[in-house]
């Protein structure tokens, strides 16, 4: 009892410092707008003291009806109600369905590449390309923080071909220098994170960018993409419950497509999917169609607004299928029957549906689609060749970038190294690498 009364002062009194330094924040800077009201700060302990929160029969709670998912267009892209179809131009719903069409091209070559002993690793979106809808509801300067399977965002932005296959094959032109497997894309321009490959690290990290954002007072949200296999990461809660005391503008987007590797999501969780926590951490959610880039589209579009407007998380979940194996390293057919996936693949293809709605409105062609397809092939070629031709990273950046210097014992390492390479040059071609 004495245990419990000191934990429970000491927690009072932790909200209450935490509610000083707020007040002090905003006394030490005029010039920084900081966004927590008064109310945000009050200690609140949930108010159970009133009567009426209190009932006499004992009941345990099941819930039966799962969440329905959001849908706008069908699989034969048809919008089934006009007041949902988001109306783009044709200029934005073309950008959408060639940022798709490149992503299935360079997916194919750079998969087959790793096949070739070219590159390491490799990891397609097939099944998974509505994603790109939620490039398109967000702004420039809404920082995303991704997995690993989420090359669409940076389709959208502008990553280009040369940027994507010199950091496939880790050359000196990869802003990782070289550090991390194919795949492992960031982009300081364009806003992404550079992906780290220990799942749910992104999660806590998109809840502190978001309150760093709030602090700010910025018109911006951090969007952070997982699979519903990283969920189960202790991570995914503590980022979940951060956000959610914290009001931050984060939109937690789960790509639900079935299988954590050889994983299927029924082993992965006994309840409503990852919506159902999401609701369970007071956080604001929908469950969608991921196969349907206007119900993503319109989600993530809201989702933003709400985030920034009401400074608060929400979270999305998208219900899809992973067509192609995890990663290279994967063999799918060991674990998955080969018939489900070719007739996902055939009857629920989300760049099948968007081809549709481009023809309903006769804004695309089988020409079209051939002479992009061949160029978009041609231009991936060009950049895959000349990547593959240059050389890797310098020796040096072994060594580089943890601290502003050296430290002495990494000197020492490093010189160790140099004098191996000039003992035993027949082991050690340094050729391969760049001069500085
Ligand atoms: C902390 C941690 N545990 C395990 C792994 C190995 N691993 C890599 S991907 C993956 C499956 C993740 O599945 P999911 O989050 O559903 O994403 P998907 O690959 O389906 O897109 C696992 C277990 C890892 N990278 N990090």
């Amino acid at each position: 009892m004495f245990q419990l009364r000191r934990t429970a002062t000491r927690y009072s009194s932790l909200l209450l410092q935490q509610k000083r330094l707020f007040t002090v924040t905003s006394k030490l800077s005029s010039t920084v707008s900081v966004n927590v009201s008064e109310s945000d700060a009050k200690v609140s302990t949930g108010g159970w003291t009133s009567t009426d929160k209190f009932v006499n029969d004992m009941n345990f709670i099941q819930k039966q009806e799962i969440l329905q998912a959001y849908r706008v267009m069908d699989h034969t892209g048809t919008v089934l109600n006009s007041d949902h179809d988001p109306n783009l131009s044709k200029e934005e719903v073309l950008k959408c369905y060639k940022s798709m069409l490149l992503l299935h091209t360079m997916d194919g070559i750079l998969y087959d590449a790793q096949r070739q002993g070219r590159i390491s690793f490799y990891m397609t979106h097939y099944g998974e390309e509505a994603m790109i809808g939620s490039a398109a509801a967000l702004l420039p300067e809404d920082v995303i923080f991704g997995q690993y399977r989420e090359a669409f965002m940076l389709v959208y932005r502008g990553f280009t071909l040369d940027e994507f296959v010199n950091q496939c094959f880790s050359n000196d032109m990869d802003y990782g220098k070289g550090r991390q497997m194919p795949i492992h894309y960031g982009s300081k321009k364009l806003n992404f994170q550079t992906i780290s490959s220990p799942l749910g690290t992104q999660i806590p990290q998109a809840s502190g960018a978001a309150y760093a954002l709030k602090m700010s007072g910025a018109n911006a949200c951090s969007l952070c993409f997982f699979g519903e296999g990283a969920a189960s990461e202790g991570d995914f809660h503590a980022g979940l419950n951060m956000a959610a005391t914290l009001k931050s503008p984060v939109i937690f987007f789960c790509r639900n497509n079935g299988f954590a590797i050889s994983t299927p999501s029924s082993e992965q969780y006994k309840g409503d999917g990852i919506a159902s926590r999401g609701i369970g951490y007071g956080i604001d959610t929908i469950r969608v169609d991921g196969n349907d880039i206007w119900a993503i589209y319109n989600a993530t579009k809201a989702a933003r607004e709400m985030a920034i407007k009401e400074q608060k998380p929400v979270l999305i979940e998208a219900m899809t299928y992973r067509i192609g194996h995890h990663s290279t390293s994967d063999d799918s057919t060991k674990y998955r029957d080969r018939k489900e996936v070719e007739e996902r693949a055939q009857f629920d293809n989300p760049v099948t549906r968007l081809r549709r709605y481009l023809e309903n409105k006769n804004w695309w062609s089988q020409e079209e689609e051939d002479a992009y397809r061949k160029k978009v092939k041609k231009d991936i070629l060009v950049s895959f060749t000349a990547a593959e031709k240059r050389k890797k990273p310098a020796l040096k950046h072994l060594f580089t970038d943890v601290y502003d210097e050296l430290t002495p014992n990494l000197v020492k390492q490093q010189d160790e190294l140099l004098d191996l390479i000039k003992k035993y040059p027949e082991y050690y071609n340094t050729d391969e690498f760049a001069s500085s």
